[in-house]
């Protein structure tokens, strides 16, 4: 039986493709190999092969797929799902001042290595250009669903500010004091959104209110919700060794 050519090739196939390529680099090309901030860390191996792969694969590096609205699922959430709650996990009590309000104080400092710290009203991000995506979350612990998203793409925001060019990371700190980051590769993907729309209606609490990232080069769980504050530093912070790894492409 003769197998049927495909003709797209999907994402993960590019990147197996580009592995071998890859693969060359890491091994030829021990000067330059793009390091992940957390290489010597025994309990974060693993950042060092997927960081290095992918970093080695920018130029075949696709989008992450998008769905059509007939793909969107339900939508479990998970981690801190209310932090206005002082019954749950991640209560904060500005946070709950600020949901009781809906949400109309609530701004956003970008600091740190920007030529133009500041802080930004939801109407602010509002008046950037915006992106909406149909896409695929993965949970690290073993369920995924599809969501249209909405929000402002970081980039834009990250340059309004003035990214310095010694910038290296950008460091997201949230209510619930969940707290990632990531490089400026990710920052500056197009696909990287600050969400305040899911699903054709203001982001919910469940989901991380008033805005969440949306990082779909990284597993589900660097999407962080209910961000209070975006840090840009020079060098790593690492505000999560929580026994997952920094970086996690899908
Ligand atoms: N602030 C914050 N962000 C978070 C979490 C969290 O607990 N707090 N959980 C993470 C994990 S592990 C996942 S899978 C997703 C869950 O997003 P959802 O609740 O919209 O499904 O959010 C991520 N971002
Ligand atoms: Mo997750």
């Amino acid at each position: 039986m003769q197998m049927k050519n495909k003709l797209i090739i999907s994402r993960r196939a590019a990147i197996i493709t580009g592995l071998s390529a890859a693969m060359g680099t890491i091994l030829t090309n021990s000067c330059t190999k793009p390091l992940p901030p957390t290489y010597g860390n025994i309990l974060r191996m693993g950042d060092v092969f997927t960081y290095e792969a992918q970093r080695a694969l920018l130029d075949v590096k696709a989008l992450a797929k998008e769905y059509n609205f007939s793909d969107i699922s339900s939508f479990p959430a998970t981690g801190s799902i209310n932090p206005s709650d002082a019954s749950l996990p991640g209560f904060n009590v500005d946070y709950e001042l600020l949901h009781r309000n809906q949400f109309v104080n609530w701004k956003l400092p970008i600091e740190g290595c920007v030529a133009r710290p500041g802080k930004y009203s939801m109407d602010d991000i509002k008046k950037f250009k915006s992106r909406t995506q149909i896409t695929r979350h993965t949970c690290e612990e073993g369920w995924s669903a599809i969501a249209e998203w909405t929000g402002t793409p970081l980039g834009l925001l990250l340059h309004h500010a003035g990214i310095q060019a010694k910038a290296r990371f950008v460091n997201f700190i949230s209510y619930d004091n969940y707290n990632i980051s990531i490089d400026m590769f990710d920052a500056f993907h197009p696909q990287t959104i600050l969400a305040y729309g899911m699903n054709g209606r203001n982001l919910p609490i469940q989901h991380g209110a008033p805005i969440r990232a949306r990082i779909e080069t990284q597993i589900g769980g660097q999407s962080v919700k209910y961000i209070k504050k975006i840090v840009v530093t020079d060098h790593f912070v690492d505000t999560g060794d929580n026994g997952w790894a920094w970086y996690m492409g899908i």
